[in-house]
């Protein structure tokens, strides 16, 4: 009987085994968003209030201090839990509210946890609660675009990666016109507060509007999210309010995990140098964590090359009583070639492979290359308001923008005033490749920061370190060691004696372990010139076999795998630290909005001393902020926090570098992270960077 193709496979579908193993949700994500996490000491209580913490200096700018005349006297405020509040102030904590929370700029694992913490806590005081999450980040707000958050949709995304439920954007609300947009959405929504998830722009955008918003009586809360790691706040002494911002230990979690994977695989393989590329649009925190987790061979730490000193150099100046400042800071020059030495060292002891980590925003210390993208940053801006338009519609093509660079540079020539870009700038530029040049040309974002994430910056150095290790192999200083032990044995079982050919063959034949074949060996030519020399073979002879066999496998070929690690980890779902910490912030909002905080960041203090010491906190954003060199201009911004290079989690990582180099003849030091789990126990249940960095003396 012939079958019917459409039943047979509607039945198959509807098998519920099928249904099952095809559904959109596996069991343990849906066991997931079940789990019920630890709230502070502070939220066990019903209600909260506010204590101000004397203990903070905070140091205002004094520009700030003009522009938020009404929130910039703000005090950092601890949040403690009590049984019952005064009739008169319960009123306007228990009052029925309409909250608006947006997400703004990348994702960032936990992000969903605030919204349930806030959602959990606002309804549990007042059922009449509404809270309204804006769409499509700061564009929701401007466009008056939201939707009704509901226990359904809280519980959907409890506990899960990503901004699924109200997706996000990078829109900065920057112009007068943008203001007043929002401003009407939050008065027609008759908005009481404003949540504003977001980094170290968001939550300076966060201020402006509660300044803004002042008068309205509509309050502005920040929440710190940011994979990169750095909204860290420190008071004007270094007292430290808020560790880190949410999502970066999950990321770097994520990103180790597979960059451990490939140390697995590379030192199974032996073949390949993985370069990986880790996010972090500018401080070097995730790749940081990544070392910590991974002991990869190689990582580099942006804010380690800014503070690089070429000593030779600047010794040779102040010998000729001279002062060189191009011995400051790290070349791109000098990099590739510190990243071959590592790389010839360990090809010296047999370890043609490895893995080295590099944090996107690299470029950034490079000081050549930081030069050109402030400039550039400033030709764009400068472009855009005088013409009233788009540098990037304008000229449309790398060619277009080129000569359009070309044209500043005779200007300067023409015009000694004009020194933006000169005839010197333009040569350098041209001297770099299409790809780099491109990248360097590459849109602004909103807030005017570089896009890092779109630059190949690993194809630039390792492009450089390719070429210089072509030139160590001409010259023959990039060799890969012989075991002693397996070139006696192939000598012998060929019936030659290794004491005889290996002084003629090998640099340092007294090594016991490793064997470098002389560097004035390079190709078979040369060999048989050395055999001829020695007296080993005759002229017309051929080279051995087995001591050809030596040469060749002592030939390195430099074969790399190149990786990128961002938008994936930073799409995971949140480690237990920041599920919780988020649901904590969730809470923490609540409770500054509640007790009528304005212009504050939710933070949770202590988040480096283990969650029982965890402390709810408000701290103000406008004293935080100073003056910075965007789109061309000095704008106020919240500071990004760079990696410290007197921190512990620095000294620790630099001081351990050799030992994960490994160019020895011991194994490789590779720590495997293990998986990202819910589980009560799991191997370090924060940060090591934030474990380290509390560690005394
Ligand atoms: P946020 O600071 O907005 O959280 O974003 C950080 C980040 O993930 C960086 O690590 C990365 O450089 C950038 O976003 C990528 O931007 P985009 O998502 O626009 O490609």
């Amino acid at each position: 009987m012939p079958t019917n193709g459409k039943n047979d496979i509607d039945k198959l579908l509807n098998n519920p085994k099928v249904k099952q193993l095809t559904g959109n949700v596996n069991n343990e994500l849906a066991d997931r968003k079940k789990i019920v996490l630890e709230k502070c000491a502070a939220f066990s209580k019903p209600f909260t209030m506010l204590k101000e913490d004397g203990n903070y200096t905070l140091k205002v700018e004094p520009e700030a201090r003009k522009c938020f005349s009404d929130i910039i006297d703000h005090k950092v405020q601890t949040i403690v839990g009590v049984d019952s509040l005064d009739p008169s102030i319960n009123a306007g904590y228990s009052k029925k509210r309409n909250i608006g929370i947006v997400f703004s700029g990348g994702p960032a694992p936990g992000g969903h946890n605030v919204i349930a913490g806030l959602y959990d806590v606002a309804k549990k005081i007042n059922p009449e609660t509404t809270i309204y999450g804006f769409l499509l980040g700061p564009d929701g707000i401007i466009e008056n675009e939201a939707v009704e958050i509901t226990a359904d949709l809280v519980d959907s995304y409890r506990n899960l990666g990503g901004f699924g439920m109200l997706r996000t954007g990078r829109t900065k609300i920057d112009t007068q016109k943008k203001i007043d947009l929002s401003k009407e959405t939050c008065r027609s929504m008759k908005l009481d507060a404003l949540v504003i998830v977001g980094g170290d722009d968001s939550n300076t955008n966060a201020a402006f509007l509660a300044q803004e918003l002042y008068k309205d009586g509509i309050q502005v809360v920040g929440v710190p999210k940011t994979i990169d790691g750095d909204l860290q706040v420190k008071d004007a002494t270094g007292k430290v309010l808020c560790a880190i911002s949410f999502g970066f230990h999950t990321a770097a979690r994520a990103f180790a995990n597979q960059i451990s994977n490939l140390c697995t695989d590379s030192s199974s393989d032996v073949k390949y140098w993985h370069i990986c590329k880790v996010m972090g649009r500018v401080a070097s925190h995730l790749a940081l964590e990544v070392a910590l987790q991974t002991h990869a061979n190689m990582t580099l730490i942006g804010e380690d090359l800014s503070d690089y000193v070429n000593t030779d150099r600047l010794e040779k100046a102040v010998a000729q009583g001279d002062i060189d400042y191009n011995a400051f800071g790290m070349t791109l020059r000098h990099l590739s070639r510190v990243i071959c030495d590592g790389i010839v060292r360990r090809a010296g002891v047999g370890k043609n492979y490895g893995v080295i980590v590099i944090p996107e925003g690299i470029l950034e210390f490079i000081n050549e290359i930081q030069v050109f993208i402030i400039k550039l940053n400033t030709i764009i801006a400068e472009y855009n308001d005088i013409h009233d338009s788009d540098f990037h519609q304008d000229f449309l093509t790398l060619k277009d923008k080129l000569e359009f660079l070309r044209r500043l540079a005779r200007r300067a020539r023409e015009d000694g005033r004009f020194s933006i870009w000169n005839t010197r700038d333009d040569d350098l530029f041209n001297d770099i490749p299409a790809f780099f040049q491109e990248g360097l040309l590459m849109e602004r974002d909103s807030h005017g920061n570089f896009p890092f994430s779109q630059v190949e910056t690993e194809k630039v150095i390792i492009g450089m370190v390719k070429d210089h290790l072509n030139t160590l192999k001409e010259k023959g200083a990039y060799k890969i060691g012989i075991r002693r032990s397996y070139y006696q044995k192939i000598m012998e079982k060929n019936n030659l004696e290794p004491e005889i050919f290996g002084p003629v063959l090998f640099m340092h034949y007294e090594d016991p372990e490793f064997l470098r074949v002389k560097k004035s060996i390079i190709s078979k030519k040369t060999l048989k010139q050395e055999l001829v020399k020695a007296g080993l073979i005759h002229k017309d002879h051929e080279i051995p076999e087995p001591v050809e066999a030596i040469y060749k496998k002592s030939i390195p070929k430099f074969k790399t795998q190149v990786h990128f690690y961002g938008y994936d980890g930073r799409g995971n779902d949140p480690t237990k630290f920041d599920a919780t910490y988020t649901y904590n912030l969730g809470l923490t909002v609540f409770s500054l909005i509640a007790n009528g905080v304005t212009g504050k960041m939710a933070a949770i203090k202590n988040l480096e001393k283990g969650f029982s010491k965890w402390e709810p906190i408000g701290i103000p954003i406008t004293p935080l902020m100073h003056l910075e060199e965007r789109k061309g201009r000095l704008q106020l911004v919240l500071e990004k926090s760079l990696v410290d290079v007197n921190s512990a989690a620095f000294k620790v990582v630099k001081a351990l570098r050799e030992k994960w180099l490994a160019a020895d003849i011991a194994e490789d030091h590779f720590r495997i992270p293990g998986p990202i789990t819910f589980a009560e126990k799991c191997e370090e249940d924060m940060p090591i960077t934030l474990m380290l960095n509390a560690v005394d003396g």
